[in-house]
């Protein structure tokens, strides 16, 4: 398996259907038995809980776009980090695939980098890799690996597919922030609501709505979403359970922005979103380099960690 960076990305264009399902067994293994205590992580069901130290860096829905990937991974110098033993987590929103034209490379590019340093990346899921009731349309996966491995490429849609279930529901900094891929459902208690969404799905709508719902100004409590799943949630929603969750900012993905990211329910809420090119073509992508122990009250305090490119 490659170490440096470049070659990752080399051979992300280059690996052949059985290479390509090979690393797609390992993760699924690897993800399946995260449990307990795993470096600066405690993971708890499909909840990851993050010690208040070291750095986060945050990445918004990629749908690959290999070429932002790669600007942030650069950028980050999350490899030189992790590999010098720096206390440092890279933590995906979701939403990897679908819409852009390298979800292969992309799924490649994380996957292995997940092989390489499990304790240092955190894969959440976003509405793109929903259950089998839920998931984003178009979904074009199927299509693109087909493309791109000829014969191969039903086992290895099939195997990528199987990752959906380990990715993570939401992350949590205590004190600080709640990250996950679209919205806060308006009557979570706890952050054991977090941890075992997908276990109540589709019973309770946790699981939909923190896949799929969006943050309005307009909204009070919740009102019908355009999407046609999940919700678009008010800023009494944000502030109402920021609380229960003991934290101040929501971080999450999920919706494109023009600058990279954007700040809605006066602070509470941040949105990042990291695909550049076709179909948004939105000006700029973002990305966010974290110190953890810093106690904010707002988004605007994140400013100065935001990376646009
Ligand atoms: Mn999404």
């Amino acid at each position: 398996m490659p170490l440096n960076l470049t070659s990752i990305i080399k051979e992300s264009s280059t690996v052949q259907g059985d290479a390509f399902i090979a690393l797609m067994e390992k993760a699924a293994a690897v993800l399946r038995g995260e449990s307990g205590r795993i470096g600066c992580q405690t993971v708890e069901d499909r909840l990851v809980r993050l010690d208040a130290s070291g750095e986060a860096i945050v990445i918004g829905d990629l749908h690959g776009d290999l070429q932002s990937l790669t600007t942030i991974l650069k950028g980050s110098g999350f490899m030189e980090k992790a590999a010098d033993g720096n206390d440092v987590v890279l933590v995906f929103l979701g939403d990897y695939g679908d819409r852009g034209a390298h979800s292969a490379e992309v799924y490649y590019v994380v996957l292995t980098l997940k092989l390489r340093f499990p304790a240092n990346m955190v894969l959440l899921r976003g509405n793109h890799e929903g259950p089998e009731d839920l998931l984003a349309s178009p979904h074009d996966l199927p299509f693109q690996f087909r493309h791109r491995f000829g014969t191969d490429g039903a086992e290895a849609y099939a195997k990528t597919r199987e990752l959906f279930a380990y990715f993570y529901n939401a992350v949590l900094v205590k004190e600080r922030y709640v990250m996950v891929h679209g919205g806060l459902p308006a009557d979570l208690s706890n952050a054991q609501d977090l941890a075992r969404a997908h276990l109540m799905h589709p019973e309770k709508r946790f699981l939909e709505d923190l896949l799929w719902s969006d943050p309005s100004e307009a909204a009070q409590d919740v009102v019908f979403s355009p999407r046609g799943a999940g919700q678009l949630f008010g800023r009494d929603v944000t502030e109402k359970v920021l609380e229960k969750l003991g934290v101040k900012v929501l971080i999450r993905g999920h919706e494109p922005c023009e600058e990279g990211f954007r700040i809605n329910h006066k602070g509470r809420v941040l949105t990042l979103f990291s695909m550049k090119g076709a179909p948004y073509f939105n000006k700029h992508g973002a990305y966010l380099q974290l110190p953890l122990s810093e106690k904010i009250e707002n988004t605007q305090q994140l400013l100065p960690w935001i990376r646009k490119f």
